[in-house]
């Protein structure tokens, strides 16, 4: 290779190779450099004093974002909706959301996210629209109407719904409409009636709409359950489930026979048409199916989220409880998709979204180690390769809520869970703890600004229960405490801009087996990084000597704990929950 195609390589794509010697040359990407910071706008800051979030509240908050070492914003839903699930119900794709603002407060929002040099995409929600859109206001006026194909309309069986699928959130996924006398398909909330993806006029409406929103200057979609659009056509029941109805219909939802197809049609009619980043979120989905939706080539979206390793604690066979999780089950699942999307296609790191309890509370200690664990998950994460999407509270090491009585839920989800473990005959002294650790609404609670009332979220009445606990933990406290959470993610993302190797570099676990710490390297041109992590509240002494060459010429470029010795014979001495990043060549 001659020097200009050397240079070109380097400014275009990177060179990897794997570990078993073959090499493959990645693009370089802005949106695989970047980092996200997802806004749930609800319980980010209120500017009217009605309690619920808004536009311009996330415009007096943009410093705080870009001070943080975000490249990206994701915005949750802002468009017109009845808010049966908080904006992913959508009435109006073509309108804000009245709460939030208007469009002129959007378009202000936009232009400033970008006088900061920063980006915005937007959730795209098309799996299912609201109930209360016109679409589906016309589709269910009767069995002729013009709109009625827009949703999956089936007559019912035996005196019952036309099959015995369940919805994400509890019970049928059939919803019977008595003036048409058939049943109406809503995988989500029965106010969320999923969309016909088989009808030409559907998509065509749906790519006009996304044109709509990217021609406004927007930066790319975060993508809503995209891997549910093509069902099965036969629409099959589920093998019947011990003490389940309704068995959720993973199988004939997810990656159906159509999707490729339909994804395919809409990175022709619009995605290629704007130089943009786009996130598929994919419920139920392997690294190689995956990378058939992000590869490098032949991929029609940028990246996944993939649920995988939000699935260690859930106890499948007991609805809505937790079990404990072993830290080589974590690893053993971030190092599959870091092997298999590896020169193939992108893969997103996150632990927190606004559908998660709070990580800390959940793989940390958000007692005792709080500012400690919540540095040590983030470095073993977003050090991977991958995009880092950083979710609001997050940087604070904002914890799970004490939520005392179901009455101050507000999540539909966590409401009909429930109700539905009632009906089932658990007990509520069962239900409850189990709710407290699992509920999405951990993560809804307002976002932590000072220690004002109501954690300066809102001079009203929230929508939602404040944590308590904001008088410790909030942004002003954070941004001013050189050892805070915050101070740290700033720190760890100024590394990863500066290192191409924390971006695209190989993955190689260390110490997989070990139950103790996270520990991998990630290597490129010669350079590698070192990165541990412990997960125990005590001390070790962790012998890495045979996997890793800790020289004397390493140098320490980030921990959470004031410099500790450690020894050049690659035993290293961890504090709990201490993390270490070293550059060792
Ligand atoms: O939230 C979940 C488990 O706690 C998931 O089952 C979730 O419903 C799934 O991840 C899809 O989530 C997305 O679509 C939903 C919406 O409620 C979520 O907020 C959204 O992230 C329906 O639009």
């Amino acid at each position: 290779m001659d020097w200009f195609c050397l240079r070109l390589k380097d400014e275009l794509s990177v060179l990897l190779q794997h570990r078993n010697g073959e090499e493959c040359i990645v693009k370089r990407a802005w949106w695989k450099e970047s980092v996200v910071y997802q806004i749930y706008p609800r319980s980010f800051c209120d500017t009217t004093g009605d309690g619920i979030g808004d536009l311009p509240g996330i415009v007096s908050k943009l410093d705080y974002i870009k001070e943080l070492g975000a490249d990206v914003i994701w915005l949750c839903p802002i468009y017109q909706s009845p808010n049966d699930d908080n904006g992913y119900d959508i009435s109006d794709y073509f309108r804000i959301m009245e709460e939030f603002g208007t469009l002129v407060d959007f378009e202000h929002l936009l232009a400033e996210v970008h006088k900061r040099d920063m980006k915005l995409i937007m959730d795209l929600v098309v799996n299912h629209t609201s109930d209360e859109h016109a679409w589906f206001v016309e589709s269910k006026k009767s069995r002729s109407s013009a709109y009625r194909d827009y949703y999956i309309w089936r007559s019912g069986k035996n005196g019952g719904p036309p099959n015995n699928w369940g919805s994400f959130f509890s019970g049928s996924a059939w919803e019977y409409h008595a003036e048409t006398d058939q049943y109406y398909l809503h995988l989500f909330t029965k106010k969320q009636p999923d969309l016909n993806w088989e009808n030409p006029q559907v998509r065509s409406d749906i790519f006009t709409m996304m044109r709509w929103w990217l021609d406004k200057g927007i930066d790319g979609f975060r993508m809503d359950v995209i891997n549910l659009l093509s069902k099965h056509p036969d629409l099959p029941d589920m093998p019947a489930e011990d003490n389940n109805p309704h068995p959720l219909p993973i199988p004939y939802t997810a990656n159906g026979p159509k999707i490729h197809s339909y994804l395919g049609e809409m990175k022709t009619e619009v995605l290629d048409l704007f130089p943009i980043m786009t996130v598929g979120e994919m419920p139920a989905v392997t690294p190689e199916e995956a990378v058939q939706y992000v590869h490098e080539e032949s991929g029609t979206l940028n990246m996944v989220f993939h649920f995988e390793h939000m699935s260690l604690d859930m106890d499948f066979s007991r609805p809505g409880e937790v079990k404990k999780w072993k830290l080589t089950d974590l690893k053993a699942v971030l190092d599959k998709w870091q092997h298999s999307l590896h020169g193939r296609g992108w893969n997103s790191l996150y632990f927190n979204n606004h559908d998660q309890p709070r990580s800390v509370s959940r793989f940390g200690q958000a007692k005792q180690y709080r500012v400690e664990s919540a540095t040590a998950l983030a470095t073993i994460l977003f050090l991977q390769q991958g995009t880092p999407f950083v979710y609001q509270g997050e940087e604070l090491g904002m914890t799970n809520c004490a939520f005392e009585r179901i009455e101050e839920h507000r999540d539909v989800a966590t409401l009909n869970m429930y109700q539905q473990l009632l009906a089932l005959g658990y007990a509520e002294e069962d239900i409850f703890p189990a709710i407290q650790r699992r509920s999405r609404d951990n993560a809804r609670t307002p976002m932590q600004w000072d220690d004002s009332p109501n954690a300066g979220f809102t001079t009203g009445k929230p929508w939602i229960k404040v944590n308590p606990n904001y008088k410790e933990i909030n942004a002003k406290q954070a941004v001013e405490d050189p050892d805070s959470v915050y101070n740290y993610y700033k720190k760890l993302f100024s590394i990863r801009r500066h290192n191409r190797v924390l971006v695209y570099g190989d993955y190689q676990p260390v110490l997989p087996d070990s139950e103790d710490v996270y520990a991998y390297l990630r290597t490129m041109d010669g350079e590698q990084v070192f990165i541990i992590g412990s997960f125990r509240k005590r001390p070790l002494e962790v012998d890495v000597s045979t996997e890793v060459k800790l020289g004397a010429d390493r140098e320490l470029l980030l921990s959470n704990y004031p410099s500790s010795p450690d020894q050049d014979n690659g035993i290293i001495h961890l504090e709990p929950y201490e993390t270490r990043v070293y550059r060792i060549s």
